[in-house]
């Protein structure tokens, strides 16, 4: 009988051991991707219902993922509750609204963040897409023609290309690191608020839509929208110069998928946090051609399935690299669902029985949406797949994307000091699908703030939010269970619940942070 000598024995067992070593190391250090999207609703989603817009991809993620009916953002607006996806503190400590064209960086770069929190693990990081976190300190202006910072780079990721602020405002131009892309340095380029501020000879002017409306060839809009007029579109904002480095709106997805592909493949071998920050299905959505049409619901539909094409790509390069099995994929959104948010897109929107466009309503069940303090401001999509470790099914625990942080802590074995993160508690049992509670409570953040506990939502008295036609928002008790729509306000009937909701609130506020 043929024996294994042995020295080839032992370097077999060697082998095993050193197989087996790498695998568990890996399985402590997966990859993470996360697909973020930009105003998506929980019912543009198919797996959460949507019938008129088609998103395969998105839905086989939820086949081999665990889908959260009740998954947070943290905020109903993306400066907020990108802030606290990223920081692990609540927007409303750092004042976090929706950021102007030229506003500074609102993360601190002094803290901890998620992508420093990698780090930390050893991790390679990067953001490619959406930012508007702001750019500069603040105390002197951004030079847009040389090195554009502090921003993503200084406060964690090793690598950023960015769509700056929103695809509504200005600068229309990428910035890879602290460069802008294809910057022609005989067009220098300026960025303000007001025209005075870029009105700089020897710079490409642009059109200002309050004054030559023919200039939006794209489509028309409205309040606000008409500043600078760049590829047929207006902007909230004032810019000149760098016309060489504008966008092509229509291949922004391209773009941003193709510098995805090429970061996962760059990292295959090392373990990597990659924020894939899409701007679909933002204002102005301007689907490439493939997808137009692609939907009954216009722009906006054709845009959601623009989205589902990207994260169909991401996927597919996991899979290609034999990385899928070990990567996490995140999919979630920013902030609820918008309508018609001042572009003549062919969104229409229908209030009669509550708002829904041609009978799709993308925020599902849920009351509102996007600026708004009701369930369907921040109830979004929220898919976590992990082949490796999490088995595939539905979950109703109460999770929130500042929750991410410390539950990556964790799962990386890394302990969270006082003052880090001071709003982010772990959910990675709920995250694994092990916890079907999660957290006992959540702060829910739109102009004012919410908390919700179990099936209770305690609103405290908020701003009416956006559009400013709204009603203010009076202090408000619902029970989720019972009223799923929040359309009874049921103070009256349970005061003593609606005191007690209130106290912890406010004391949540007041404290340095929720852990
Ligand atoms: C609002 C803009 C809206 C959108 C939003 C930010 C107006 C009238 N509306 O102020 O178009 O840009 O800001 O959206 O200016 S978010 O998803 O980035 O929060
Ligand atoms: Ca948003």
């Amino acid at each position: 009988m043929y024996m294994t000598p042995p020295v080839k024995r032992f370097s077999l067992a060697i082998f095993l051991l050193m197989s087996v070593g790498a695998i568990a190391a890996s399985l402590d250090k997966p990859n993470v991707v996360i697909i973020y999207g930009d105003d998506v609703g929980l019912g543009d989603v198919g797996v959460y219902g949507s019938k008129l817009i088609p998103t395969p991809n998105i839905d086989q993620l939820a086949a081999e993922g665990l889908v959260f009916t009740d998954g947070h953002c943290s905020a109903a607006t993306c400066t907020p509750s990108r802030f606290s996806m990223l920081t692990g503190i609540l927007g409303f400590r750092y004042n976090a609204r929706i950021l102007g064209p030229n506003a500074p960086l609102i993360v601190p770069t002094d803290k901890l963040t998620l992508p420093k929190l990698f780090k930390k693990a050893g991790y390679h990081t990067a953001v490619i897409g959406k930012w508007h976190l702001g750019i500069g300190d603040g105390k002197t202006p951004v030079d847009w023609n040389g090195d554009v910072k502090p921003g993503p780079l200084e406060v964690g990721f090793d690598y950023s290309y960015l769509l700056p602020s929103t695809n509504d405002r200005v600068p229309c131009v990428f910035v890879e690191n602290h460069r802008v892309v294809n910057l022609d340095p005989n067009d220098p380029l300026y960025v303000g608020n007001k025209y005075a501020e870029v009105n700089k000879p020897g710079s490409t002017q642009y059109p200002d839509g309050r004054k030559d409306r023919a200039a939006m060839t794209y489509y028309e809009s409205t309040h606000g929208h008409n500043n600078s007029v760049i590829n047929g579109i207006g902007r909230i904002g004032y810019m000149s110069g760098g016309k060489s480095a504008l966008w092509n709106e229509e291949t922004i997805t391209d773009e941003f998928v193709t510098k995805a592909k090429a970061y996962i493949a760059e990292n295959k071998d090392r373990p990597f946090f990659l924020y894939f920050s899409s701007q679909c299905i933002h204002v102005p959505r301007a689907p490439n051609k493939r997808f137009q049409g692609k939907t009954e619901l216009g722009y906006r539909g054709d845009s959601m399935v623009e989205f589902d094409w990207a994260a169909g790509e991401i996927i597919q390069t996991l899979e290609d690299l034999g990385l899928a099995e070990n990567t996490i994929v995140i999919f979630s959104s920013d902030n609820g669902p918008t309508y018609d948010d001042g572009y003549d897109d062919g969104t229409t929107v229908k209030t009669s029985t509550g708002e829904s466009d041609r009978g799709h309503d993308a925020s599902g069940i849920w009351r509102g949406g996007k600026y708004q303090i009701y369930e369907g401001g921040t109830r979004v999509p929220f898919i976590v797949c992990w082949p490796a470790r999490i088995k595939p099914g539905t979950s109703d625990a109460l999770v929130s994307q500042i929750d991410l942080l410390a539950s990556f802590a964790e799962l990386l074995n890394l302990d969270l000091a006082d003052g880090e993160a001071v709003d982010s508690r772990s959910s990675l049992a709920a995250f694994l699908g092990t916890d079907s509670q999660g957290q006992t409570f959540i702060i829910e953040e739109s102009f004012g703030q919410a908390l919700r506990q179990g099936d209770w939502k305690y609103i405290a008295p908020a701003k009416p939010g956006w559009p400013p036609r709204r009603k203010p928002i009076p202090k408000t008790l619902y029970n989720l269970k019972d009223d799923p729509g929040e359309t009874k306000n049921i103070i009256a009937e349970y005061p003593e619940k609606a005191a007690s909701m209130e106290q912890l609130l406010q004391e949540l506020i007041a404290a340095d942070g929720v852990r």
